[in-house]
């Protein structure tokens, strides 16, 4: 980590925190809950992409947004470099290291995750090729390779269940990350 990384990251009063996994493992749902529990402000940048136009063009064979690495990053750099964030995207190599305090990639057995995107009502060719994303865990390797390994934590999303208990676990890391500052 280069000096400024490590300035960056120290003036920080609030962390930021990635969750991220294949489409329909429950990023956004997770999100939403550690908002209202933590105050952590959530960025859905797939919304984003949407609404600010930080795209270059509709993708119609897969039906998605073709994302524009730079464009998102200016979006959100001056946010991010505050703290105090829970960002909430289908990709994690995009963004810089130093953003982040923890990564959570979640993870969702392919017969529920299946039903869930069908339900959502995607195409078959777009249920398909995110089944085979999760089934060879595609951006869990994307978020070892981008972030150092202590801060990259796999979690299961099946139920309602892991929700609670994923929120809790989330809650709790962000108190201790908190009261850690403090004492720094
Ligand atoms: P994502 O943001 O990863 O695309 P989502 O939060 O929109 O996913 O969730 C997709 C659907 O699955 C939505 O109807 C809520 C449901 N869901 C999410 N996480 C779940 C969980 N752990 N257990 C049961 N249902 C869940």
């Amino acid at each position: 980590m280069s000096d400024i990384e490590n300035i960056e990251s120290e003036e920080r009063i609030n962390p930021n925190i990635l969750i991220t996994g294949t489409p329909g493992t429950g990023k956004t749902t997770l999100c939403e809950l550690v908002a209202e529990t933590t105050g952590l402000i959530h960025i859905d940048v797939g919304k984003l992409v949407k609404e600010k136009g930080l795209h270059q063009g509709f993708d119609q064979e897969y039906q998605s947004y073709i994302i524009d690495d730079d464009k998102i990053i200016d979006e959100l750099e001056d946010k991010l470099l505050k703290g105090g964030n829970i960002v909430d995207f289908h990709s994690c190599e995009i963004f810089p290291e130093r953003w982040f305090d923890l990564v959570l990639v979640l993870r969702t057995n392919n017969t529920i995750l299946y039903d869930r995107l069908e339900t959502r009502g995607y195409i078959q060719k777009k249920i398909t090729e995110n089944i085979e994303c999760e089934i060879f865990q595609e951006i869990l390797e994307e978020a070892k390779e981008s972030y150092s390994s202590e801060i990259v934590i796999e979690l299961q999303s099946n139920s309602l269940q892991d929700m609670e208990n994923n929120s809790i676990r989330i809650e709790e890391w962000v108190k201790n990350w908190k009261s850690n500052k403090i004492q720094e």
